[in-house]
């Protein structure tokens, strides 16, 4: 039996500065992903045998978790894998983070929304539409490329689609720097996201 850990992030905390500051991407890390590992752990410590099936597996399929701890696992185990998902969909502008997507996942954007900038709007839009707490993404959906919310820490493996890119707006990604201010968070964003990484995830579901 081996407990889920906190996984390191693959860039120093300052370093999506000036768009994600150093306190939050700190704060966001140590302290909120970290107690989603740890509940995570003290969920699964009353059913042992659980550490041994891929955290994939428990959060497709929850039924398959005792009901005594199946909405900790939806809770805490979704926010480890959103959140490992979304570090690693980040990258500082510049060193990967930034640009446009390249290659096939390029054209297949452009097939279905007409051009990149109208992605953008359709992704941000549904960023601005979440209600309280949650996650738009970027996913493969019955094999094709589709924008979706959740809320909570629901993983959208729940819902059979295959995660590509994620976006936290939760406030706790971005109260510190830009209070309220929603909107502001998600144009800094953009210049961020590690394309590189999004087409490998896109690439791996072909
Ligand atoms: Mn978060």
């Amino acid at each position: 039996m081996s407990k889920y850990t906190l996984p390191s992030l693959p860039y120093p905390y300052d370093a999506l500065e000036p768009h994600i500051d150093a306190r939050t991407m700190e704060i966001h890390h140590t302290k909120h992903h970290q107690t989603y590992v740890d509940k995570l752990n003290a969920a699964l410590e009353k059913h042992p045998e659980l550490f041994e099936k891929p955290l994939e597996d428990l959060l497709r399929d929850p039924k398959q978790v005792p009901e005594d701890i199946r909405q900790a696992v939806i809770n805490h185990g979704g926010g480890h894998h959103n959140h490992s998902l979304f570090w690693l969909v980040m990258a500082p502008a510049g060193k990967g983070g930034g640009r446009e997507p390249n290659g096939s996942l390029a054209e297949e954007i452009n097939q279905k929304w007409g051009s990149f900038e109208k992605f953008k709007e359709e992704f941000t839009g549904a960023a601005l539409g979440i209600f309280g707490s949650g996650w738009t993404w970027l996913d493969i959906f019955e094999g094709k490329l589709k924008i979706c919310t959740t809320k909570n820490q629901d993983s959208i493996l729940m819902e059979n689609k295959i995660p590509i890119l994620n976006l936290d707006v939760w406030e706790h990604s971005y109260y510190l720097k830009f209070q309220n201010r929603r909107n502001e968070y998600l144009e800094a964003w953009w210049n961020v996201i590690n394309w590189p990484q999004v087409e490998e995830n896109f690439k791996k579901t072909k």
